[in-house]
């Protein structure tokens, strides 16, 4: 009867469900090719939603976590997530360049794209951290500015901490106290709906990878082959040896199984929509739920990540440096590649956490080495590929970051979730 087919069907862990979809969708595309278009507003759907959660499950968390953690706890977890996400950043360029360089993508290939790119603006870090204080609370939240809306969160928990510390009013203390507990019911609220979001995702992910594919089609990707293949390879040994092996086992002495088991609806959200912005939600999820790590950190760090941390973007951009140069036939000196780290650090830190942005901020690469700017056309096919594996790397990384980060100031459950069980979290609440 249909009624223990769906239970069957709900008992399989989402992630698979949404993994399949993501299987089939790429396939269905691939056969029936354009028409199968038609199903991309399903695809658009799935990442409304998430786009939806985004700003409220930033405030909610980031509320909470100030009400779990001590004001000189903050500022450390701040310092330290920075530092973490800035060297992850520059090791993941380094190993791009690494990669690049010894398989050499981009010889024997012609550059054909004869459009003309803008460079894109070089982030001024003046008005970048201008810009973190809001004009208008509202404006910023309204215009999804994470950086902004961290600021203004943190600033008005605290003073709610302050003023709970210091009042002598109980009717002030008790409002504290409510503003704090209704922050912490709408919080689990909104949990509950990113898992309702994800039963629904099993839909919008099959309708983004058909989209995908049906406009592509593989011949498009053939001469992109060693391309791809090198950005794979260098994210494979950026997220095993760095990731899990330095810093899961090396700095938290855990199961490496175990953090990508509790992180996979996030690697497979952010794999299947381009975004890590629009993955926030999931990536939160998978924080709470299988790594069990405090608000008072990842309500902090993973908004902040999405937003400044790309390992995989930064990687890429040193990964098609040398693929540009290959093309036109030169070759980057030692000093050329040095500078490819730091315009690629600061170039993804700039980036926002939304599709494609890392193919703009290319530019900025191409013309500091004085490449030519129509590579930026020549990748653009390929893009719907490379990019969901940048964005897949950024989340891992702001994921493995905020575990260490966790661990160091206590704040996370080794005990519990994923770690000791890596079945549970699968389950929709
Ligand atoms: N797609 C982006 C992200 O969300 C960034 C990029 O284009 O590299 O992480």
């Amino acid at each position: 009867d249909t009624k223990s087919y769906w239970q069957r069907y709900r008992s399989i862990p989402i992630v698979y469900r949404i993994g399949a979809a993501f299987v089939l969708g790429s396939v269905v595309g691939l056969i029936v090719g354009e028409p199968v278009t038609v199903l991309e507003p399903l695809g658009d759907i799935f990442v409304r939603l998430l786009s939806m959660i985004v700003v409220p499950i930033v405030i909610f968390t980031l509320l909470m976590g100030i009400r779990r953690i001590s004001p000189s706890t903050l500022g450390r977890v701040g310092g330290q997530v920075i530092g973490l996400y800035a060297v992850m950043s520059a090791i993941a360029v380094v190993i791009g360049l690494a990669a690049a360089n010894l398989v050499n993508p981009g010889t024997g290939l012609t550059l054909t794209e004869d459009v003309e790119f803008e460079p894109a603006d070089t982030p001024d870090f003046l008005e970048v951290i201008v810009g973190i204080v809001p004009e208008n609370p509202i404006g910023a939240m309204a215009e999804g500015d994470v950086l902004a809306t961290i600021f203004f969160v943190i600033v008005f928990g605290l003073a709610l901490l302050l003023l709970e510390e210091e009042t002598e009013d109980e009717t002030i203390r008790s409002g504290v106290e409510s503003i704090f507990d209704i922050v912490e019911a709408g919080t689990e609220a909104l949990f509950k709906i990113v898992w309702g979001i994800m039963e629904y995702g099993v839909i919008g992910v099959f309708a983004l990878m058909a989209a995908v594919f049906g406009q592509a089609g593989i011949d498009a990707l053939v001469p992109f082959a060693l391309l791809i293949g090198t950005l794979l390879g260098a994210i494979l040994v950026h997220i095993g040896v760095v990731y899990l092996g330095g810093l899961i086992i090396g700095l938290t002495r855990q199961s490496p199984v175990a953090f990508l088991v509790g992180s996979k609806d996030a690697i497979v959200t952010a794999l299947s929509i381009r975004s890590s912005s629009g993955t926030l939600p999931v990536t939160m999820a998978n924080a709470d739920d299988n790594l069990r790590i405090n608000e008072g950190v990842y309500g902090f760090s993973l908004p902040l990540g999405a937003t400044i941390n790309m390992d995989g973007t930064a990687m890429y951009q040193g990964v098609v440096a040398v693929f540009a140069a290959n093309l036109v036939g030169v070759q980057l000196t030692l000093v050329e590649q040095v500078t490819v780290v730091l315009i690629a650090v600061l170039a993804s830190i700039g980036a926002g956490g939304v599709p494609g942005t890392g193919l703009i901020m290319l530019t900025l690469v191409l013309t500091q080495l004085g490449l030519p700017l129509e590579v930026v056309g020549f990748v653009a096919g390929v893009d719907p590929i490379l990019d969901r594996l940048r964005t897949m790397t950024n989340v891992t990384g702001d994921l493995a970051v905020t575990t260490v980060v966790a661990h160091w100031n206590d704040a996370i459950d080794f005990d519990s979730g994923s770690w000791v069980d890596p079945t549970r979290g699968l389950e929709i609440g």
